[in-house]
């Protein structure tokens, strides 16, 4: 599972990245501060199934502290994009190249409205607008890259043959075939922007970052903004990494997502800056923000189901004998046989039965996999 971090400069993309990942990123207010694309870790987070079963489990990915399972999401932060990105300007677009592995985008927007187009500092800029020049930048990457399949068919072809053509070349895209071919029953390829923009919309979900929501101005733009877009979320990036830190540094119980309670002796310094992350950012909205998006774009936007494969579905072991050993983020409706390829090629291809480890019932290939599914898969060895 790979979740791209995208925006105009500054608006707070690599502060996002670092408050997932905690890796040391540079982040400054100049534009262009990222050029190379930071790539790591993070999470979502969830309520481990170890206590259906009254066990504690042995992750090989990712931890489980307090019954709470922390699976491994890829991030990829990359520079900033501005309008006109797809004639040269700024960075250019070829840096999206990136994402096109990525199951969804979250665009991170300064709410405050307080940088330009290029990142630049300004006052009273309508952070709804980015939202409409990013779409509209991302949609002239993919019509470069659709494109560039086109001018390699060197005449047009049975709707069938350019359908297996598309599958074949977008395939790279993290889009399936059923989506290409919805797309091209109701958009002609001839029309590149059109045809590249549905494609985009299907393949690369947008979840909208808030950002910089500590800043009054932010906090003043956000009404319209929520009843503008669906998928957005507030989020502090700035103040999930101080939270962070001073959880790092015991000076604070925090599970990302939540509130945070002290915990260690502060000096003054310290308990004001927490003191103003509680007043403007949690007493508001709950939580600083980061985590609620890692969590909503995975679960609630892209519909995902977390699933624990064993091979023992009585000890919940590995052939190692670790406990729940494994999650697996799929998509919904994935059946048992294609999370088997998705495991082992060979798990697939000599796949015979699967194993509710609930229910200890027999599931078919064609069982469609449910959230917090345990699942013992049998193979032919
Ligand atoms: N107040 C506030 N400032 C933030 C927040 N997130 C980021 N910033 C500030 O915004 C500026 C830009 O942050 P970056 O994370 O470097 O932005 P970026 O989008 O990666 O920028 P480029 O790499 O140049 O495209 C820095 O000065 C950050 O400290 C936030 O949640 N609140
Ligand atoms: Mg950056």
């Amino acid at each position: 599972m790979i979740l791209g971090v995208v925006g105009k400069p500054s608006s707070g993309k690599s502060s996002f990245f670092k408050a997932a990942t905690m890796i040391d990123v540079k982040i400054s207010p100049v534009p262009f501060t990222t050029i190379k694309p930071n790539i790591g870790f993070g999470h979502v987070i969830i309520d481990c199934v170890e206590k259906d079963f009254g066990k504690k489990c042995n992750p090989k990915h990712g931890h489980c502290k307090n019954g709470k399972r922390f699976v491994p999401i890829k991030l990829v932060d990359v520079a900033g994009l501005v309008p006109g990105a797809h004639e040269g300007r700024g960075m250019g677009n070829q840096f999206l190249d990136d994402l096109r592995q990525a199951s969804a985008l979250i665009h991170v927007v300064d709410a405050s409205g307080m940088t330009d187009w290029e990142g630049n500092p300004t006052t009273g800029h309508d952070p709804a607008k980015d939202v409409e020049f990013l779409e509209n930048e991302l949609d002239y990457w993919f019509a470069s890259i659709v494109e560039k399949i086109l001018q390699k068919i060197p005449k047009i072809k049975s709707k069938y043959e350019l359908l297996e053509i598309l599958k074949d070349q977008l395939s790279g895209l993290e889009i399936s075939e059923s989506q290409i071919e919805n797309v091209l029953e109701k958009f002609s390829p001839q029309k590149i922007l059109e045809f590249a923009s549905e494609l985009r919309k299907v393949s690369k979900p947008i979840m909208i970052a808030a950002n910089k929501i500590d800043l009054t101005e932010a906090q003043k733009n956000f009404p319209a903004l929520k009843e503008k877009f669906s998928n957005i979320i507030p989020t502090s990036a700035e103040a999930e990494i101080t939270l962070k830190k001073a959880a790092e540094k015991n000076l604070i119980d925090y599970v990302p997502g939540n509130k945070f309670t002290i915990s260690g002796s502060l000096d003054e310094k310290q308990k004001h800056a927490l003191e103003i992350i509680r007043n403007k950012v949690i007493d508001k909205f709950g939580s600083t923000g980061v985590q609620d998006c890692l969590n909503k774009t995975v679960f609630d936007f892209l519909n995902y189901v977390a699933v624990y494969p064993v091979a023992d579905a009585n000890k919940l072991t590995d052939s190692e004998g670790n406990i729940l050993p494994d999650v697996f983020l799929v998509s919904k409706g994935t059946t048992l046989k294609e999370f088997a390829f998705k495991i082992h090629t060979t798990m697939g291809e000599k796949f015979i039965a699967g194993i509710d480890a609930r229910t200890k019932k027999k599931l078919s290939a064609d069982y469609q996999l449910k959230n917090n599914d345990v699942v013992e898969i049998a193979f032919a060895k």
